[in-house]
């Protein structure tokens, strides 16, 4: 991955609005050096433009794609509908319904299109990116071992902590 500019992983999300939660799945891949594109793709307002986005992403040279969105979030399900990369889904917290909209339409999928769910908020698009780190750590010994680096300064970082 050294010297690599072509983006692996591929975040979008349903609206601007979306930017706020999202980018802690992009921050999470930055803090690893993962190349990536963030960019905003919606199922309702710019369907030909998700079709596309899935159609070419496996072409394009990405290996995850991160798509969050809220309320009637079908973002996740039609990009995985649409492509064999794994897709990973996170609910964005709504106004209306606090996010339970948003994770029910993308934790419900059928058999057959399988799109990994996410906890609701900025919480899950932070471990969507550290999941992405871990699929592409798979084949790379140099995001595993920052993975494990990661894993040994949280551990520390909690055992260092004291109340007052
Ligand atoms: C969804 O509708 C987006 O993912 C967003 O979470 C929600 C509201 O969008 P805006 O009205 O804020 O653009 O498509």
């Amino acid at each position: 991955m050294a010297g690599t500019t072509q983006p692996l992983v591929g975040v979008i999300m349903g609206s601007k609005s979306d930017w706020e939660t999202m980018r802690a799945a992009a921050d999470v891949l930055a803090e690893f050096g993962v190349p990536h594109e963030s960019e905003i793709v919606s199922a309702h307002r710019t369907p030909q433009r998700m079709a596309a986005y899935a159609a070419e992403a496996e072409g394009r040279g990405l290996e995850v794609i991160i798509a969050g969105a809220g309320g009637a979030a079908h973002l996740p399900g039609m990009v995985a509908s649409q492509t064999v990369l794994p897709v990973l889904g996170v609910p964005v917290q709504s106004k209306a319904l606090n996010g339970m909209d948003s994770l029910l339409s993308i934790v419900q999928m059928p058999g057959g299109i399988p799109v990994g769910t996410l906890a609701i908020g900025a919480a899950g698009a932070r471990n969507a990116g550290l999941l992405a780190v871990r699929i592409l750590a798979g084949s790379r010994p140099e995001l595993r071992k920052k993975l494990h680096e990661f894993h040994q300064r949280q551990t520390a970082d909690v055992r260092s902590q004291t109340l007052d």
